[in-house]
């Protein structure tokens, strides 16, 4: 449902840490190669992250959106205009396009505007004071905010396969839209905000895959004013765009490229972890081998609605995720039931209702294992046909188990155990990693089935990776580019600059309450070692600001004997929604935790196609590491509030 496999497959994902890299142009900012670097490997290690990247993306290894500078509707227009009926067909098509040149990869060419992302929303997010490591690239380039990126792009590292226009692009998205029931820095940066109903006004469900209970949300009151469940506002979106599509956007088919992925037969599509570039090897490209897969969506804009609100046809074809098939023939017949027969003229008519945020829980509560034993039970004996092992037992008892909202809501229901969701192991056992594959004799998910230390992948072995080791802090090379921008008297200190996750709330959230704001310091702080700080004439609470090559942030200091010197922590997702003077740097109200931080992508998490390392949703990729900061403490002289 989540991706509405019910109606079309597969779904067009990107991983995040990629697609951010290139959207906010951190790219043109890296550190050159230092010496340790090359001192080893070479065919790999040395290559620019973004080369890389694009390599990872020509050999299907990540996904990658945009896909091409070209339409992907056109793409598979013209291959019918040439008379190409089969889905191999047009994939073959595309693979000759590809090695001709004749279409261009997006993430190759950047900068072109055809590749900016010009509509974003962002959901159950606070990308701009919290997710997003570099936030002075994003409010640069993606947003089009205050330059207040300290580096120079001119004087980095540059990449030599991506196409760059001489100036950095700035402000790509067009259009900017949140939903969200607070103000956050991300709403501070939004050209809409959609107001969403809380959590005591709408009906909504939340798990973990790492504590047992399901947990349901009831609406003590309805939504005041125009806010409106998550449910509601994206049907209600989904509804006007379905409208306009009648004019504008006509159903047609669309080419969607993805990854070889993990727990299906694609991760030996390159053996012997032996990589060759199609481009530049000697080997042919050919699609989910040496390159993504191409594959066909029958797009049907003018619908959109009714297959939002009520399920597709192909849950009868089966439905699962993590190579874990659960038969949907029956499930399909008893979600009619369930949730009732969708009335409405149109496409959706007679299927099992979608309409509201209830049909859509019950829906989620019928189909999964965690909260039906029949599905657990199902799912479990998909894996016995993989494995051979005896496994239906772990759900035993369970059969006749079919939580609904209400019981849910009457009592805390723990989950049933499954084979795709591990919050419980067996009755009354709490989540503990690789129990079942110790105690069932499941398999790892690795290329031998066993625990796997040694990865003899080209790429881990170029890095000198094979095996697990210690690898000091990174040396990012001159911390600051443009030091000429920054006054520098006064006394100072160099600190590793860490930003682990708050006591005091979730992310951003409950940062803001006012509660949190007078209990403790409210607003921002960093934490410094009292040594460190007497060093530098900096006394407890006193404003500072931290800044290197990425940004500058002002905050309060705290000093404790807590912290080791030459360490700072600033206490992750603080957000800038307020207290935030301008730091003397650039003279501009803002920075969060995330100024001072980059993403610093890590080539051999991008490797796929190869056994357990190959890319899977949510699951397997490269992240957006935000360790190995360096950067500047010192105290703030002046506390500018920027009234005028
Ligand atoms: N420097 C640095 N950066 C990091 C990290 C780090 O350690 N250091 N950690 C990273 C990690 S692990 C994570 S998980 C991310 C977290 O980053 P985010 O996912 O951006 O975290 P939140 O601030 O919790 O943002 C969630 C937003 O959703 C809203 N929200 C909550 N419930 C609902 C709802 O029901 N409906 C709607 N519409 N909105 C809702 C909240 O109000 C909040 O604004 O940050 C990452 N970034
Ligand atoms: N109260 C609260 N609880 C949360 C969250 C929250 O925001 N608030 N977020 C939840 C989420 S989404 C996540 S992902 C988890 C994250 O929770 P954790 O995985 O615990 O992550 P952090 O707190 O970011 O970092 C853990 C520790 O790593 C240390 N560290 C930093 N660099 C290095 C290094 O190079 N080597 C070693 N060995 N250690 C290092 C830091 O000093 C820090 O103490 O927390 C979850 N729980
Ligand atoms: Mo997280």
């Amino acid at each position: 449902m989540a991706f509405a496999g019910d109606w079309l497959k597969p779904p067009r994902h990107m991983n995040g840490t990629s697609f951010f890299y290139f959207a906010t142009d951190q790219y043109r900012y890296e550190a050159k190669v230092n010496e340790e670097q090359l001192k080893w490997g070479g065919r790999f290690s040395q290559m620019h992250p973004a080369d890389f990247n694009a390599m990872a993306a020509r050999l299907g290894w990540l996904p990658s959106y945009p896909q091409f500078t070209q339409n992907s509707l056109k793409l598979v227009k013209e291959a019918r205009e040439k008379g190409l009926k089969e889905a191999d067909e047009v994939a073959q098509y595309m693979a000759q396009l590809i090695k001709e040149e004749k279409v261009d990869w997006a993430i190759e060419h950047p900068d072109d505007p055809r590749n900016f992302p010009k509509v974003f929303f962002n959901w159950r997010s606070n990308l701009l004071g919290d997710t997003g490591k570099g936030h002075e690239y994003f409010a640069k380039h993606l947003m089009g905010g205050e330059d207040t990126v300290l580096a120079e792009s001119g004087s980095s590292w540059q990449p030599e396969t991506i196409d760059i226009a001489e100036k950095p692009p700035e402000g790509k998205v067009d259009l900017f839209v949140s939903l969200d029931f607070r103000m956050t820095s991300t709403g501070l940066f939004s050209d809409i905000v959609l107001p969403a109903a809380t959590w005591y006004e709408k009906y909504d469900i939340s798990s973990t895959d790492m504590h047992p209970f399901i947990h349901p949300f009831n609406a003590a009151i309805t939504p005041p004013w125009e806010a409106k469940s998550d449910w509601d506002a994206f049907r209600e979106i989904s509804r006007v765009f379905s409208e306009l599509a009648k004019d504008h956007l006509p159903a047609c088919e669309d080419l969607v490229m993805s990854p070889l992925s993990h727990d299906t037969v694609d991760e030996i599509a390159q053996p012997f972890g032996k990589v060759f570039d199609w481009r530049k090897d000697g080997v042919e490209p050919i699609p989910g081998k040496t390159m993504p897969k191409f594959q066909i969506v029958k797009r049907d804009y003018p619908n959109v609605f009714h297959q939002f609100t009520t399920i597709g046809p192909d849950i009868q074809k089966g439905y699962g995720s993590k190579g874990v098939v659960i038969p949907g023939e029956d499930v399909y017949k008893e979600l009619l039931n369930r949730l009732g027969v969708c009335g409405r003229e149109g496409l959706g008519k007679g299927r099992p209702d979608l309409y509201s945020a209830k049909h859509a829980i019950e829906a989620i509560l019928d189909m999964s294992g965690a909260t039906n034993g029949k599905r657990a039970v199902a799912g479990w004996k998909s894996l016995e046909k993989k494995t051979g092992q005896k496994l239906a037992e772990i759900a035993q008892g369970h059969e006749e188990d079919a939580y609904t909202l209400l019981d849910i809501t009457a009592q805390p229901r723990q989950a049933i155990s499954t084979p795709v969701w591990s919050g419980m192991e067996k009755d009354g056992r709490r989540y503990s990693p690789f129990t079942v594959n110790t105690e069932y004799m499941i398999p790892w998910r690795t290329l031998t089935g066993r625990q796997s230390f040694y990865l003899d992948h080209e790429v881990m072995l170029d890095f000198g990776e094979g095996l697990p080791l210690y690898l000091p802090p990174l040396n990012h090379g001159p911390f600051l580019l443009g030091e000429d921008k920054v006054e520098n008297s006064g006394k100072w200190l160099t600190v590793r600059y860490l930003t682990p996750h708050q006591k005091w709330g979730i992310h951003t959230m409950f940062t803001e309450t006012t509660n949190m704001t007078t209990l403790f310091r409210g607003w921002q702080t960093v934490w410094i070692n009292e040594e460190d700080a007497a060093s530098i004439g900096i006394k407890d609470n006193d404003w500072i600001e931290v800044y290197n090559r990425n940004g500058a942030v002002a905050a309060r200091a705290v000093v404790t004997y807590r912290i080791p010197r030459g360490v700072v922590y600033m206490y992750h997702a603080q957000d800038r929604t307020m207290g935030v003077p301008a730091n003397a740097i650039n003279k501009n109200r803002g920075g969060t935790h995330n100024s001072v931080t980059r993403i610093t992508p890590k080539q051999t998490h991008m490797i796929g196609g190869y056994s357990q390392l190959s890319y899977g949703f949510n699951y397997y990729g490269p992240t957006g590491n935000q360790r190995d900061t360096i950067a500047i403490i010192r105290r703030l002289k002046e506390v500018d509030w920027l009234e005028d």
